[in-house]
């Protein structure tokens, strides 16, 4: 299991394309049932410059697949009667009887865990490829079927065209605390579901208003985003005992980090759907180490 001493991670670099120019990424929190972490269709390309990012650093909180009750920090329970849609654990929605992932004070889910990607210089040559950042059996096969949607297309008609987060930029600042240091990095906005307003209207989603990451940092660089470029990624552990004390687990680890390229067609997983088997498959830990 990784992170169990470590609390930081860098992982296998990742090739970003034109064609496939978002990034998703997902990591269990272990011990649970099926809690998780991770973003959704980042857009790492600055649309003031059409040049990719340089840097960004995106804060993460903890999500519940909806696959499996329970209500702490334990790997043994019963699988929910029917899938239930994909929540972020906030301090409205951790489950009341334990409070787990609360701050010491009680006020807030802080997020836990950091994703810092920096541009690589550009692949020397080869097709577009998908860049997993360790073997997933279960989701591979979606990887590289990026038109390929992780939930069965019925439900889904009205949700592609606004889970798309270059739409997003339009959204008020965040409030969230002012606590980062990004030294030269500029601040940008919170990113929020496409429930939230000013997006494209769904009634697929749930319009809950959560944040569901914070992009802390990011700066461009000269690189134009028609080019095919490569990130390479460094996961930190913000999930402590000091920041989430309650039930604070011993053996508090994290699940082989996944990090995909893909095109706007595909979603990993979000904000009110359903988890896809992958996903539920990573959630609660089916992936042998
Ligand atoms: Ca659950």
């Amino acid at each position: 299991m990784f992170n169990s001493q470590a609390q930081q991670q860098t992982l296998p670099s990742l090739n970003v394309t034109s064609d496939l120019p978002l990034i998703s990424s997902i990591t269990m929190i272990a011990p649970s049932p099926d809690w998780f972490s991770g973003f959704y269709d980042f857009d790492p390309r600055d649309p003031s410059s059409n040049t990719w990012y340089g840097e960004f650093i995106i804060e993460t909180y903890p999500w519940d697949a909806g696959t499996e009750t329970g209500d702490s920090y334990s790997l043994s329970n019963d699988p929910e009667p029917t899938n239930v849609p994909i929540l972020r654990l906030d301090e409205e929605t951790v489950p009341q009887s334990t409070g787990v992932f609360l701050s010491q004070d009680g006020m807030a889910v802080l997020p836990v865990a950091e994703w810092r990607c920096t541009l690589l210089t550009e692949p020397e040559s080869g097709p577009p490829s998908f860049s997993p950042s360790f073997e997933s059996p279960s989701l591979e096969p979606s990887m590289k079927q990026p038109q390929l949607p992780s939930f069965p297309p019925s439900e889904s008609p009205s949700l592609e065209p606004s889970m798309k987060q270059s739409q997003l930029p339009s959204f008020p600042p965040s409030q969230r605390p002012s606590s980062a240091s990004s030294s030269s990095l500029s601040k940008l906005p919170t990113y929020l579901p496409s429930g939230a307003p000013s997006a494209l209207p769904s009634e697929s989603v749930p319009e809950t208003g959560r944040q569901v990451f914070d992009l802390i940092a990011s700066e461009s660089s000269d690189i134009d985003s028609s080019k095919t470029v490569e990130y390479t990624c460094t996961f930190s552990n913000l999930w402590t005992e000091e920041r989430h004390p309650t039930l604070y687990p011993n053996q508090a680890h994290w699940s082989p980090m996944v990090v995909v390229a893909h095109s706007g067609g595909y979603t990993m997983w979000s904000d009110g759907t359903l988890a896809s088997g992958g996903v539920e498959d990573v959630a609660e830990v089916r992936i042998k180490n």
